[in-house]
């Protein structure tokens, strides 16, 4: 995941301070990710109970000539929130002729970290980091190649942390920064039982509790706030209307909190609102990106929990 730690302070300082006046309390889950978070976040991955990671993996293992075929030759990989690209390696493993490599991230160190690595490992590819937050406008190299075929790799749902007026945005905005005949393959997380979906988000190491509560400690480094995370507890909990897991962290006491000059008022058993994270159904997955693209080829792992899906720009 990004590391959010080398964001600008003023902009955290007004998201944080709006998200904190809000009467249902909110903070914008990018800012999970300091360095410790992207950790926890790694450590998450790894979970038992984090079928995500796990079936995305076995998708992609077990479909990936397919998957290859489907991308082609002489071809831009686009990777979004490039992260460790683990994932990525069974694609460049795959893809004998890729010609263009552009992993986006938002953290520069972590980026050249991870490219330098992967030039080692694939000298042939051309590896273009690009920094930038993939939900602004961002443009992208002009490569020798630019007439190659763009595809876009946006693995781990990612989308299903935007709320489907940001991930209508977000799809907007990727499918006018790329070609006309681009492609995405995109990871899609599927509703399902709810005892599987709330496990996941309610480990029982209390990894995903840590990591909920990281956003209070980095907020405390970060913009001066003295947030006492022992006096806010983890919450989970599968929203069925909104078709959404929401994290929280409630307030276990009345108390006074303050971020820079602000003073913050909790009242005991308040919550802030940290995190969505959207399941779709096949059918509304393929309504949300309607405007913009067709699905093309769906894959699931044998449990049908989660989904590859292969786009098409319209
Ligand atoms: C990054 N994202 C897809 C994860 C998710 O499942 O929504 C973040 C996460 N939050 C808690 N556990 C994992």
């Amino acid at each position: 995941m990004e590391d959010y730690s080398s964001v600008d302070d003023s902009l955290m300082q007004k998201e944080v301070a709006e998200g904190l006046s809000k009467s249902q309390k909110q903070l914008p889950s990018k800012y999970f990710y300091d360095e410790k978070g992207s950790d926890l976040f790694e450590q998450i991955t790894h979970l038992n109970e984090y079928y995500l990671t796990r079936c995305e993996k076995e998708i992609l293992q077990n479909n990936i000539k397919e998957i290859a075929e489907r991308i082609g030759s002489d071809v831009m990989l686009i990777e979004l929130g490039s992260g460790s690209s683990y994932k990525t390696r069974y694609l460049l493993e795959e893809l004998s002729d890729l010609s263009t490599y552009i992993p986006v991230d938002i953290s520069e160190e972590y980026l050249l970290k991870s490219v330098s690595q992967l030039r080692l490992e694939y000298p042939k590819i051309s590896i273009i980091p690009v920094f930038a937050d993939y939900t602004s406008h961002f443009k992208l190299p002009i490569t020798e190649g630019s007439r190659q075929k763009q595809v876009v790799f946006f693995p781990g749902s990612t989308i299903g942390n935007f709320d489907p007026k940001e991930a209508l945005e977000f799809l907007e905005n990727i499918a006018a920064i790329t070609d006309e005949n681009s492609e995405m393959l995109i990871g899609v997380d599927l509703k399902k039982d709810v005892n599987v979906l709330e496990a996941a988000y309610n480990d029982d190491q209390g990894i995903t509790a840590r990591f909920n509560k990281n956003i209070l400690t980095h907020i405390n480094r970060q913009l001066e706030a003295n947030f006492n995370t022992e006096k806010f507890r983890h919450e989970a909990f599968y929203n069925k209307e909104a078709g959404r897991i929401e994290m929280h962290l409630v307030s276990t006491e009345k108390q006074m909190v303050s971020v820079g000059d602000n003073e913050i008022a909790f009242e005991e058993g308040e919550s802030i609102h940290t995190e969505n994270s959207y399941k779709y159904s096949l059918e509304e997955f393929e309504e949300l990106v309607a405007d913009w693209y067709s699905v093309e080829k769906v894959w699931t792992d044998e449990k049908n929990y989660f989904s590859l899906q292969y786009l098409k720009k319209k």
